[in-house]
């Protein structure tokens, strides 16, 4: 991955310039937050999907994690556009990084200044064309999901992805593609990066959010399948309920919405793409390249 420029901070910097201290803080202990953001090419030039609701779920991340952002909501917005076309970026990912940058070490990150940068590049499928046509084979994780007092699933903090990052290894080496985790009484909650959805009889369900991260595509999707008329519940399910599910699939940004053919090596439905999932899937990415009049507000152009 490469591109030309990246914002450091208020300025656009050489992508090869855009270095950090080896002790900075968030290096160290992981004290940061992030966003991951996509743009799509549309018919009218490029277009930022959702950024409103990507920027705000930042600064509440900020909140939470107890960081002023020394900008304006509207500020970094613009920084968001702003990088974009400083790269002549057509379509692909973006990642604001906000982190507690380089002062002293130690736990206490109080004095720490609090340091922004955000990256574009182009990203095709999170998990690779074939991926998104065909589904995915995935391993329900022996790492739990983070016990919810652990640290907060509502802040995107990047040292949460630790706990990610061994549920992905694990999956990777036991030849699966990806994890889904469970919480630590043994509820299913997401996967290492995306939002999971499954269905049963025609009825949509999903995670409620207490223990997995607000998922903007899972919010999005909510909104979608209902406007398609489809039934759509939140659940606490066992494992064993994916295993009979009839389709499942997860969403997130990065993943967009990817079906899943296989979990734990037991088939799910046909093994493939299910019907309702492709319906969801197409209508997502119609909306994302700005093809479904009733969605525009959900996208900012460049
Ligand atoms: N759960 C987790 C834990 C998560 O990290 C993401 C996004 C989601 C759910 C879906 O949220 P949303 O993107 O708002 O729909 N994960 C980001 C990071 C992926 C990465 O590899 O880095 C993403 O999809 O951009």
């Amino acid at each position: 991955m490469k591109a030309d420029k990246i914002w450091m901070d208020g300025k656009m910097v050489d992508w090869d310039e855009a270095k950090v201290h080896v002790c900075t803080h968030a290096l160290h202990y992981g004290s940061g937050i992030f966003e991951g953001i996509r743009a799509y090419e549309t018919k009218n030039g490029t277009a930022v999907f959702r950024l409103k609701k990507h920027i705000d779920r930042l600064f509440n991340s900020a909140k939470i994690f107890k960081m002023e952002i020394p900008y304006s909501k509207e500020e970094f917005r613009q920084a968001v556009k702003d990088t974009i076309k400083a790269n002549k970026l057509k379509s692909g990912y973006i990642r604001p990084l906000v982190y507690r940058g380089f002062e002293q070490l130690g736990i206490n990150p109080f004095k720490c200044p609090v340091n922004c940068t955000i990256a574009v590049w182009e990203w095709g499928a999170y998990l690779g064309e074939e991926a998104l046509a065909k589904g995915i084979k995935t391993k329900i994780s022996s790492y739990a999901r983070s016990y919810i007092n652990s640290t907060s699933q509502k802040a995107k903090i990047c040292g949460n992805y630790i706990n990610s990052i061994f549920a992905k290894m694990e999956a990777i080496e036991a030849g699966a593609d990806e994890a889904i985790l469970l919480d630590t009484s043994g509820f299913v909650t997401e996967g290492s990066a995306e939002n999971l959805f499954w269905v049963r009889d025609g009825v949509i369900y999903t995670t409620p959010t207490a223990t997995v991260l607000e998922g903007i595509t899972r919010d999005s999707i909510i909104k979608i399948a209902e406007d398609m008329s489809y039934k759509v519940q939140e659940k606490y399910i066992c494992r064993d309920e994916l295993y009979i599910s009839d389709e499942v699939f997860f969403v997130g940004t990065a993943v967009e919405v990817t079906p899943i053919r296989e979990i734990d090596n037991y088939q799910i439905g046909e093994g493939k793409r299910g019907p309702i999932t492709e319906n969801i899937q197409k209508k997502f990415f119609a909306i994302a390249k700005g093809e479904e009049e009733k969605y525009l507000s959900w996208l900012d152009y460049i």
